[in-house]
């Protein structure tokens, strides 16, 4: 059974008092900003572009009945190697990056190529709230409520040519600010991708906010993606570049460990990581004590994406 649940809130719920009110929250926590950025700038946390966030409604298809995990969590338990391999370096050093002004350039297999600015990204789609599971590889999770839009309306209008195959993601490489890029982990910049088809299921978001605010720099502001059937290595933060390409992009955790992170990087619990289990998972923010819990197929997504593996190993296709 997937775990994934229907509507908290049915689409003819959303009247125009609904959406109104969810704007009225919004301009408080708009509001709240100003007195919250003091105080999480102890954080690195950023909030300079959270009153250019629009507002988002809860999206009706996509949710996850669990319990959210803490911003503060959220925000301090990170992995963002540009800032360091610790868990605690993205929310203290990511500070440094500069995030504005920002472009993401759309380049290779597509029709209309071009150079986007956060303004005309953001226009782009109405932003909705989704709350995924983000899986990481290490065996631990967190329930996020992320702010964006299909990354399918992005690629439908630039418009894939018949060669384009795979989707390619490039993070920003910014080594005066960087304090992690010097160390050479991996070969920057953070490369990662998807087959189109991955890239074009709606469950693909790109992501500009969560909890209502603009992203913090250590969660990928000012646009990452968001995959959730799929381990965390796989949603690229920071993205400067989306390149549509024929080929199979060689992905940075490829490059570096192709024995130990596959192209694919589905969350599957059947098939183990060389060093451990991927059976269950720590929930951050549950306690010791708490039970671990079992690990669901593609994240609790078999339901919405198994079909875009049909016929495939995925103990090879890992
Ligand atoms: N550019 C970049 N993107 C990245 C990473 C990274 O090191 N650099 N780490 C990935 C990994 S391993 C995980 S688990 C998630 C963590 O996202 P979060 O810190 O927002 O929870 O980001 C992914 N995206
Ligand atoms: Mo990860």
């Amino acid at each position: 059974m997937s775990k994934v649940k229907v509507p908290y809130i049915a689409p003819s719920e959303i009247t125009p008092e609904f959406v109104g009110q969810s704007r009225r929250r919004w301009l408080q926590q708009a509001g709240f900003g100003v007195a919250a950025a003091l105080a999480s700038d102890a954080f690195g946390l950023r909030d300079a572009m959270s009153a250019t966030l629009p507002p988002s409604l809860p999206n009706s298809t996509y949710q996850l009945d669990e319990k959210l995990t803490s911003e503060k969590d959220i925000t301090t338990y990170n992995n963002f190697y540009e800032f360091g391999t610790d868990k605690s370096d993205p929310s203290r050093y990511a500070g440094a990056m500069q995030t504005e002004p920002w472009t993401v350039s759309i380049e290779g297999e597509v029709e209309h190529p071009g150079v986007y600015d956060m303004d005309s990204l953001l226009k782009l789609a109405s932003m909705e709230e989704r709350v995924y599971r983000l899986r990481c590889v290490e065996a631990w999770s967190m329930v996020i409520p992320w702010q964006g839009y299909s990354l399918a309306i992005l690629l439908k209008k630039v418009g894939p040519t018949s060669k384009a195959k795979y989707v390619e993601f490039v993070t920003v490489e910014q080594p005066k600010n960087m304090r992690g890029i010097s160390a050479h982990i991996l070969d920057w910049p953070y490369v990662e991708a998807l087959r189109i088809d991955e890239a074009m299921h709606p469950l693909t978001l790109l992501t500009f906010g969560l909890y209502g605010k603009s992203l913090p720099n250590q969660n990928g502001a000012p646009v990452r993606v968001v995959v959730p059937w799929k381990y965390g290595f796989k949603s690229g933060k920071s993205i400067v570049k989306i390149r549509l390409t024929e080929q199979q992009p060689v992905t940075s955790w490829v490059k570096i460990a192709p024995s130990e992170y596959g192209f694919y990087g589905n969350v599957n619990p059947q098939v183990p990581h060389p060093r451990w289990s991927q059976a269950t998972e720590r929930r951050i923010g549950a306690g010791v004590f708490a039970p671990r819990a079992e690990t669901l197929m593609f994240n609790g997504y078999a339901d919405q994406v198994a079909t875009l593996y049909t016929g495939m190993d995925l103990k090879r296709n890992f």
